[in-house]
C-alpha cells in the first residue's frame, strides 16, 4: 500500500505551516486517500510525513543511480563509488548529495530573486534569475566539486561526520553567469575582503529564522573567471538536489563553499562568519597534530585549495584477467586550484611506478583524464595502485595523510584489486 500512496501524494509548499507541521487540509487529504483517518497527525514532528508516504525507493525517486550509497535520509547524504565516476563529465545520477539540511519547499525559477548585499555592497541590489539569464554573458565550465570529508572513513581515531569513501566528488558541466560579472554590476567597495553565500534550505530543526550553512570565500577567489551563479547543469536545469533554480559553484575548493538553493550573496568587509564558518568547521589545524589530540578553535586554519588526488574508474576493484594480457585503465586525477602534471602507477605495492598517459584539463579547474595498459609479470593476486602529483610537485600519500579532528583532506593514493589467472 505505503508503495502505491508514495506516488500520489505530491507536496506543496502549503502543505505546511510556517513552524513545518503538516496543515489540517494536507493531513485530510491523505486521510482520504488512506481511506483512515490519521488520527494523531497534528503531532507528527515539524517537516515529517506519515511513513505510509514516504519513499520507499529514494534513490530511485532521487533520480540516482541504484548503486549510490545513502549514508543518511534525513538530511540527504549520498555518496557515489570510483566506477560510477567513469564519465568525463559526471551525469546528475552518478553525483553525491550532501545536504547539511531539508530541502527548500519552494523550487520556483519564476519567483526566483538574488540579492547582492553587505558591508562592502553600497548600493544593494535584487535581480530575478531572469534577469541574471539575460543581462549577463553565460559560461559553462567543467568543474571538480569535493567534499572537505571525501575519505574521512579511512582516519584513525575515527573522525565524526558522514563516513564517506571515496564518491564525494564530481566534476559536471555547469552553465551560469560570472560573479565577478554580476559583483561589477552591483559596485562592490574597496574594503570587500569575503563572500558568503545563503541558501533556501531548511534547518533540521525546522526554524525558518535559523540559516542551515552560509559559506564563502575570499575575493580573489570569488573573481575568479570559473566562478559561477549557474542555473543550469550537464546543458538542463540543476536538479533540486543539487540547487536548482540557483546554485554558487567555485571549482577546486571544499565543495561546501558551493551554495545551493541561492538567495543572497554578501559581500563582507571581513572574513564571512557565516554558520559553518567557524571553527572546527571546513577547518585543519594550521600545524600537524597528533592523530586523536584535541586543538583549540585559535588553531584552525580555514581549507582553502583542496590537495592533489585521484580516482581509477575502470576496471571495477576486483577485476580478473588472464596471464598475457594487459589491463587498460583509466581514471581521473585533479588538485584543487593547480593542475595535474603527472600520473604514475604501482603493482608492486609502490615500490616502483610508471607513468600513465594525462590529458590536460578541458577548462581549469576540470579533472583530468588519465590511460595505462598495464602488464602483470606472472599469474597472482597484484593492486594497481595510482599516484598524482600536482604542478608544484606535491605528491598523494600512499596511506592517509595528516589526521585532523574533523576528518578532512584524505587525499590517500587509490587502490584497485587485480587477479590474473
Ligand atoms: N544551501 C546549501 N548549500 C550547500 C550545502 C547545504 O547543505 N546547503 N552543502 C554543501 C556541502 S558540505 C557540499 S559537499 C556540497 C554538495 O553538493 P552536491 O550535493 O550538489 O553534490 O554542497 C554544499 N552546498
Ligand atoms: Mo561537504
Amino acid at each position: 500500500m505505503a508503495e502505491k500512496l508514495s506516488t500520489q501524494f505530491k507536496l506543496h509548499p502549503g502543505d505546511f505551516t510556517r513552524r513545518g507541521f503538516l496543515k489540517k487540509s494536507a493531513l485530510a487529504t491523505m486521510g482520504t486517500m488512506l481511506g483512515a483517518d490519521i488520527v494523531f497527525g497534528k503531532n507528527l514532528p515539524p517537516y515529517t510525513l506519515p511513513l505510509a508516504f514516504q519513499q520507499s525507493d529514494p534513490l530511485k525517486e532521487l533520480g540516482k543511480h541504484p548503486d549510490m550509497i545513502i549514508l543518511n535520509d534525513k538530511p540527504w547524504n549520498i555518496e557515489s563509488r570510483a566506477h560510477l565516476l567513469d564519465d568525463d563529465i559526471t551525469p546528475a545520477d552518478k553525483m553525491f548529495v550532501r545536504n547539511n539540511g531539508l530541502l527548500p519547499l519552494d523550487n520556483d525559477p519564476y519567483n526566483w530573486t538574488l540579492t547582492i548585499d553587505g558591508e562592502s555592497v553600497p548600493n544593494p541590489k535584487t535581480y530575478t534569475l531572469q534577469d541574471l539569464k539575460e543581462q549577463f554573458t553565460h559560461h559553462t565550465y567543467q568543474l571538480v566539486i569535493e567534499c572537505g570529508g571525501n575519505g574521512r572513513k579511512e582516519f584513525n581515531p575515527p573522525a565524526k561526520g558522514n563516513q564517506w569513501e571515496l564518491g564525494a566528488v564530481s566534476c559536471a558541466a555547469w552553465t551560469g553567469v560570472r560573479l565577478k560579472d554580476v559583483l561589477a554590476d552591483v559596485g562592490i567597495s574597496n574594503d570587500a575582503v569575503y563572500i558568503g553565500y545563503y541558501g533556501k534550505d531548511i534547518h533540521l530543526t525546522g526554524n525558518p529564522d535559523k540559516t542551515v550553512i552560509s559559506r564563502g570565500v575570499p575575493m580573489e577567489k570569488a573573481l575568479e573567471d570559473e566562478t559561477l551563479l549557474a542555473f543550469q547543469m550537464n546543458g538542463r536545469d540543476i536538479p533540486i538536489i543539487h540547487g536548482h533554480p540557483l546554485r554558487l559553484v567555485i571549482g577546486g575548493w571544499p565543495a561546501s563553499v558551493s551554495g545551493k538553493w541561492i538567495h543572497r550573496i554578501a559581500v563582507r568587509n571581513k572574513v564571512h562568519d557565516g554558520p559553518k564558518m567557524e571553527a572546527p568547521s571546513y577547518r585543519v589545524p594550521c600545524e600537524p597534530v597528533e592523530p586523536g589530540a584535541k586543538v583549540k578553535d585559535e588553531d584552525f586554519c580555514i581549507i582553502e585549495s583542496m590537495p592533489v588526488k585521484s580516482l581509477i574508474t575502470y576496471p571495477k576493484s576486483g577485476a580478473m584477467i588472464n596471464k598475457g594480457q594487459s589491463l587498460p585503465i583509466r581514471g581521473h586525477a585533479w588538485a584543487g586550484d593547480l593542475r595535474v602534471s603527472k600520473v604514475e602507477y604501482s603493482i608492486d605495492f609502490g615500490a616502483t611506478w610508471q607513468s600513465a598517459d594525462l590529458k590536460p584539463a578541458p577548462n581549469r579547474l576540470a579533472w583530468q583524464r588519465f590511460t595505462a595498459n598495464v602488464d602483470f609479470p606472472q599469474k597472482g593476486y597484484y593492486e594497481v595502485w595510482a599516484k598524482a602529483t600536482d604542478s608544484e610537485g606535491r605528491s598523494q600519500p600512499m596511506l592517509v595523510p595528516g589526521w585532523n579532528p574533523k576528518g578532512y583532506l584524505n587525499n590517500a593514493a587509490h587502490r584497485i584489486a587485480v587477479k590474473v589467472s
